[in-house]
C-alpha cells in the first residue's frame, strides 16, 4: 500500500485573474466510485488560461485547483471502484478533461460522454490536475501503458485526444490535405502529427520562425505565417497541393479572425472543425459560398473515452512525438505568462514535485 501524504502541493486561485498561490492543501479522499491518481506530469492548456481568465459563460469553481492533463500512478481506490477490474493500485493513468460524466444519459449510453450535461470537469468545475494527488471517476481514467513516459504522454491527456477527435471528425481521407490553423501552439503541434500517423499531408498556420521551425520538423508540407501574410486566404489556397484549398481545416488558434477565414479558403465539399475557444467569439461565413461550394462548419469537443484510448495507442506505438519543455508546478504563473504573449511553440509540462 502506497503512503499517502495527509497534505500536498497545489497552485490554487480564488478568483479570476486573481493570485496563482502554489501552496500546500489536503489530500482528497476518493469517492466510492473514484480513484486517487498521485500526478507525477501534468500539461498547461489554453484551457486552463480560459479559466483562470473567466473566459467562457460556464461558471468555474471558486477555489480552484487548475489543470486537466495529469498523468501519475493510482494510489487509491474507492470501494467500488476496482470492481470490474479495469483500473488498479499502481496503474498509471491519465486524469483528462471529463473527470466524469454520468454513464446512463442519452449521450452517455451513444459513447458522445463530453455531451452529458452532468458531466464534471477536470481544473474547471472540480479540482485539477496542478496538485499532486488528484480524483477522478474510475470509469473515465486513461489507462497508460507502464513502458510510456509520463511526462511526455500528459499533453496526449487533452491537447492529443482534441485533436485526434477532431481529425476524423474532419472526415478528412489519407493523402488529403489539412490545414491546422494554431499549428505552433499546444494542439496545433499534436495535431501536425496526428494527422501525418493517419497519412494525411498539413499545411501549418500560426506565426514567427520558431513556430514555422517546429511545425516543418514535425512535417508540415507548407507554413503561412499570418502575421505576415498580407492575403491569408490566397497564401492558404496557393499552399495546397492543388492550388483548390485544404479538403479540412482544423481551427485551434485562440483569435477569433481565423474562425471567419477557414470557409474562405476550405476546398469545395470541405469540412471547417472548430476547436479552439477564444473568449466571446462568433463563426462568420458566407452564406453564398458555404451553399455553392457545399462547405461542412462544424465543433468538436474533447473525445470520448475510446477515443482516448486510442490517442494514447498512437503515442505508445511511437508514431507522435511534438516538442514539450518542463517547468515545476511552482513556475505555473510564468508559463501563463508565456502563454497568454504566444510564445509557447509546443506544450509546457509541470514536474509537480517541484
Ligand atoms: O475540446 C476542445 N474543443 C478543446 C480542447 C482543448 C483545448 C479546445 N481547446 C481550446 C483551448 O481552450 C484554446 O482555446 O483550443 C485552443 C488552443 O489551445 P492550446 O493549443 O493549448 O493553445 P496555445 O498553445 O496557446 O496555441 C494557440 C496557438 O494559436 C495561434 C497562437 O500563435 C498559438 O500558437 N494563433 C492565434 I492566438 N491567432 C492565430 C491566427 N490568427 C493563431 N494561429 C493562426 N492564425
Ligand atoms: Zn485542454
Amino acid at each position: 500500500m502506497t503512503d499517502i501524504p495527509k497534505t500536498q502541493w497545489a497552485q490554487v486561485f480564488e478568483s479570476h485573474n486573481g493570485p496563482l498561490e502554489y501552496k500546500q492543501i489536503p489530500v482528497p479522499t476518493p469517492g466510492p466510485d473514484e480513484v486517487l491518481v498521485n500526478i507525477k506530469y501534468t500539461g498547461v492548456c489554453h484551457t486552463d488560461l480560459h479559466a483562470w481568465q473567466g473566459d467562457w459563460p460556464l461558471d468555474v469553481k471558486l477555489p480552484l485547483v487548475g489543470g486537466h492533463e495529469g498523468a501519475g500512478v493510482v494510489v487509491a481506490l474507492g470501494e467500488m471502484a476496482g470492481q470490474n477490474g479495469r483500473v488498479k493500485l499502481g496503474d498509471h493513468a491519465g486524469v483528462k478533461w471529463l473527470n466524469g460524466s454520468c454513464l446512463s444519459c442519452d449521450f452517455c449510453e451513444a459513447s458522445d460522454e463530453p455531451l452529458c450535461a452532468k458531466a464534471s470537469l477536470s481544473g474547471y468545475t472540480v479540482d485539477g490536475t496542478f496538485q499532486q494527488y488528484c480524483v477522478a471517476k474510475a470509469a473515465h481514467v486513461s489507462i497508460i501503458p507502464k513502458d510510456v513516459p509520463l511526462d511526455a504522454v500528459a499533453p496526449i491527456l487533452c491537447a492529443g485526444i482534441t485533436v485526434y477527435k477532431g481529425l476524423k471528425e474532419s472526415g478528412a481521407k489519407p493523402g488529403q490535405c489539412v490545414a491546422i490553423v494554431g499549428a505552433g501552439g499546444g494542439l496545433g503541434s499534436l495535431a501536425l502529427q496526428y494527422a501525418k500517423a493517419m497519412g494525411l499531408q498539413t499545411l501549418a498556420i500560426d506565426a514567427g520562425d520558431d513556430k514555422r521551425k517546429m511545425c516543418e520538423e514535425l512535417g508540415a508540407r507548407a507554413f503561412v505565417d499570418f502575421s505576415k501574410s498580407s492575403n491569408l486566404v490566397e497564401d492558404v489556397k496557393k499552399a495546397s497541393p492543388d492550388g483548390l484549398g485544404p479538403h479540412a481545416v482544423i481551427l485551434l488558434a485562440v483569435s477569433e479572425k481565423p474562425f471567419q477565414q477557414a470557409a474562405d479558403y476550405v476546398r469545395a465539399r470541405g469540412s471547417v472543425v472548430c476547436i479552439g475557444l477564444p473568449a466571446h467569439a462568433s463563426l462568420k461565413a458566407d452564406v453564398f459560398s458555404t451553399v455553392t461550394k457545399m462547405i461542412n462548419i462544424k465543433g468538436s469537443y474533447v473525445g470520448n473515452r475510446r477515443d482516448g484510448a486510442e490517442a494514447i495507442d498512437f503515442f505508445a506505438r511511437g508514431l507522435i512525438n511534438a516538442p514539450y519543455k518542463v517547468a515545476g508546478l511552482s513556475e505555473l504563473p510564468k508559463v501563463f505568462e508565456l502563454m497568454k504573449a504566444g510564445k509557447i511553440a509546443g506544450r509546457y509540462v509541470l514536474d509537480t514535485s517541484k
